[in-house]
């Protein structure tokens, strides 16, 4: 292969948009279009292969790819069933967020772990979900399905299923009801331990270390604010994982500075009210695009 690093990325699908959409964080331009399974980064020496997201494991461990985003899902799964030793996770990335559950008809005899024991369930994690139910000790069978799980106990395949939900629309749209959830997913990078070379490793450093400025600036905001100079110590407490605060005084009052701080962790209205109550005004909470240490 070339010089160039090459990135596994989902062509069309749930993970693809957001995908691409991280990708273009880290400043990468590309434009995917028509049925081309390559696309050229054109400021960078990276390229992306657009592909199943099946496919993209697989693609990393025999090195028609240096990395992949993949939903864990899928990558637990090739991990049980499929030969991609030497593949693993460098970075979980906070989107396609799903879990894999388990679920059966909401009034039916199925409620709980141990009422699956000698019965059937559809799925297509049959290597997740027989190793899970090894653990546990329940000895159930399970059917593989490629799409259309939730359908399986309504026509009579299964008695229960093992499906990924995200909003839970799928399942009470079938009157099904989640009991049980064995993994809680999201979009991961992979990589598998093979060398890349001088040229392709400098590569991946760049793109690794942007990657963790979009992935730390994500749940992170700006928070600036005026205060009382009696109260620093009081707000600073509040604002949401922060360092210390920047204070600037205020030139025209002495008693009044400004303070402003990055905040790594959600900052909801109760704590803008609890700011105010402490004494702050003019608070402004702003988004921050890029981060890097
Ligand atoms: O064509 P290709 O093989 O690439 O795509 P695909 O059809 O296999 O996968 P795709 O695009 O549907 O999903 C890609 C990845 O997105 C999955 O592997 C997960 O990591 C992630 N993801 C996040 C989801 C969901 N949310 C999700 N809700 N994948 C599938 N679903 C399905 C689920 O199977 C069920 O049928 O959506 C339905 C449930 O959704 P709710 O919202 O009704 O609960
Ligand atoms: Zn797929």
């Amino acid at each position: 292969m070339s010089g160039r690093l090459r990135i596994a990325v989902q062509k069309k699908g749930r993970l693809a948009d957001e995908s691409f959409a991280m990708l273009k964080k880290c400043g990468l331009k590309f434009s995917v279009r028509g049925d081309g399974l390559l696309a050229r980064v054109k400021n960078l020496p990276i390229d992306l292969l657009l592909v199943r997201d099946d496919d993209i494991p697989n693609f990393v461990a025999n090195g028609a790819s240096d990395i992949g985003l993949v939903g864990e899902n899928v990558f637990a799964e090739e991990k049980l069933t499929a030969s991609i030793a030497g593949v693993e996770i460098i970075r979980r990335l906070g989107f396609s967020r799903c879990n894999l559950c388990l679920a059966a008809d909401e009034n039916g005899p199925i409620q709980t772990l141990k009422d699956l024991n000698d019965r059937k369930i559809a799925t297509s994690y049959p290597g997740i979900l027989t190793a899970y139910l090894k653990n546990n000790n329940i000895d159930a069978q399970c059917t593989e399905m490629k799409g259309a799980v939730e359908l399986a106990p309504r026509i009579n395949i299964a008695d229960a299923i093992c499906d990924l939900v995200s909003s839970g629309a799928t399942l009470e749209a079938n009157g099904l009801r989640a009991f049980e959830t064995i993994l809680e997913s999201e979009a991961v990078l992979i990589k598998s331990s093979a060398d890349l070379g001088r040229e392709k490793q400098d590569i991946y450093d760049r793109l690794l270390s942007r990657i963790d400025g979009v992935i730390r600036s994500q749940g992170s905001k700006y928070i600036m604010l005026n205060a009382p100079r009696s109260q620093i110590a009081a707000i600073s407490k509040i604002l949401p994982g922060s360092d210390a605060p920047t204070i600037i005084p205020l030139g025209t009052d002495d008693d009044l500075v400004a303070m402003q701080a990055v905040c790594t962790e959600a900052v909801f209205w109760e704590t803008l009210e609890a700011l105010k109550e402490n004494g702050a005004r003019s608070i402004l909470v702003l988004p921050i695009e890029k981060m890097m240490s």
